[in-house]
C-alpha cells in the first residue's frame, strides 16, 4: 500500500485494509525499516516510503517481477552454496520452467572449468534461473547469450551506463568485468531434461581481492552510486522471457542477432583467439545464428568459434 501511494497512508487505513491492530502495523514498518525501506511515520498523517533502496527479500524481488513465467516461482536465500546447485537441486526435484533461485551470499560460487565466482554478501546479484525447453542439447549453449542480452539490456536500462558483452559470457564495462555466466545442463545425447544458468552480477562492491582488481569493476564504481539488487534482478527476468520466446520460434539466434551483435564489446575489434589447436588473431565479425563467433583472419578467412572450446582476448587486453 505504501508503495502504490505518492503520500502518506493513515494507520487507520493500513489497520482496517489489512484487518489488524496499530500495534500489529508499527511492528511490520519496523520490521521493513530493518530490511532497508526507509519510512517516514508523522503523527495524524500516518506513514509514507521515502525510498526503497536496495532492499532485497524475496517480497521485494517478486513484487518486481512482472513476467508469465519467468522467474514466478522465486527461491530466496540468505546464504547458500552457490545458486547454480540449488537450482539443480529444483531441477532435480520437479520445480517449473522458470524457477529462480536467487542468493545474497555464496560461499562456493562457481565459474567455468572449476574457477571461482567472488560472491561476498549484501552488495552483488546471485541468481540461477531454470529451464526445461524442448531443444536439441545442441542448442542449449545459446542460453549463455540470450541470458548475457538480457542481463546487458537491464543493466542498461537501469544504470545508463554502457554495458557490453564479452562473448560469450561476460557483461564488461570500460573493458572491465561486472558479470559472469554460467550454464549448466542435465541432458541425454538427444533429450534436455533441464538446464541451469547463473548469472552474477557485481552491484553495488566497493572493492575486489587482489587477484581480479584490475580486471573486475562494479556498477557502483563505475557510475558513483548505489543501485537496487531487485530492480536488476527483475529487469533480467523480463528480457530474458521476451528474448527466449522469440528464440525458440526458431531455435537460433537470428531474430536476437542484430540486438546481440550491437552491444558485442569485441565487434569490429582485433582479437586473440586462444584455441588448444594453435592460438591466432583476427578481427571479430559478430555471431553466426547458432551463437558461434565469426573471426577474420589476416588472410581473409573467416573461421567460426565455438563457446567452451575456446578463450577470446582482446589483443591489448581482456576485451
Ligand atoms: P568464468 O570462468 O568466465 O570467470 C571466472 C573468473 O572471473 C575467475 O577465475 C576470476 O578471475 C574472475 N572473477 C571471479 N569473481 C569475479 C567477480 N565477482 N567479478 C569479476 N570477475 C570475477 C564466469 O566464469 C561465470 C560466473 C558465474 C557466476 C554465477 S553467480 C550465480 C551462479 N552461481 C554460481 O555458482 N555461479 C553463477
Amino acid at each position: 500500500m505504501l508503495k502504490e501511494s505518492d503520500g502518506f497512508v493513515s494507520g487507520q487505513d493500513l489497520c482496517s485494509v489489512i484487518g489488524v491492530s496499530r500495534t500489529a502495523v508499527w511492528k511490520v514498518i519496523k520490521q521493513l525499516e530493518e530490511e532497508g525501506y526507509k519510512i517516514e511515520a508523522v503523527r495524524n498523517k500516518g506513514y509514507r516510503l521515502v525510498e526503497v533502496a536496495d532492499v532485497m527479500t524475496k517480497a521485494e524481488i517478486g513484487s518486481r517481477i512482472h513476467t508469465k513465467w519467468m522467474g514466478k516461482n522465486l527461491l530466496y536465500l540468505p546464504v547458500t552454496d552457490s545458486t547454480n546447485i540449488q537450482a539443480k537441486k529444483q531441477g532435480e526435484g520437479g520445480a517449473p520452467h522458470g524457477t529462480l533461485v536467487v542468493a545474497d551470499c555464496q560461499n562456493a560460487g562457481k565459474g567455468r572449468r572449476g574457477k571461482s565466482w567472488s560472491s561476498p554478501s549484501g552488495t552483488s546479484i546471485y541468481m540461477s534461473f531454470l529451464l526445461r525447453p524442448q531443444i536439441p542439447p545442441q542448442c542449449a549453449s545459446m542460453i549463455t547469450l540470450i541470458a548475457g542480452l538480457a542481463a546487458c539490456q537491464a543493466v542498461r536500462e537501469v544504470t545508463k551506463l554502457k554495458a557490453e558483452i564479452k562473448w560469450p559470457n561476460d557483461l564488461v564495462i570500460n573493458g572491465k568485468k561486472i558479470c559472469g555466466i554460467l550454464t549448466e545442463m542435465s541432458a541425454e545425447m538427444e533429450q534436455i531434461h533441464y538446464i541451469v544458468t547463473g548469472i552474477g552480477i557485481n552491484v553495488n562492491q566497493q572493492e575486489f581481492p587482489e587477484e581480479i582488481r584490475s580486471r573486475a569493476t562494479s556498477l557502483k564504481l563505475e557510475a558513483g552510486r548505489d543501485f537496487s539488487r531487485s530492480e536488476l534482478i527483475a529487469g533480467t527476468m523480463e528480457w530474458f522471457e521476451r528474448y527466449f520466446e522469440e528464440f525458440l520460434e526458431t531455435e537460433d539466434l537470428s531474430q536476437l542477432r542484430e540486438e546481440y551483435q550491437a552491444l558485442l564489446a569485441n565487434m569490429g575489434m582485433e582479437v586473440l583467439v586462444l584455441d588448444p589447436r594453435g592460438k591466432y588473431e583476427g578481427i571479430c565479425r559478430g555471431i553466426q545464428e547458432d551463437g558461434e563467433l565469426l573471426v577474420e583472419r589476416k588472410d581473409g578467412t573467416l573461421c567460426t568459434v565455438m563457446s567452451g572450446e575456446v578463450s577470446v582476448r582482446g589483443i591489448y587486453g581482456y576485451v
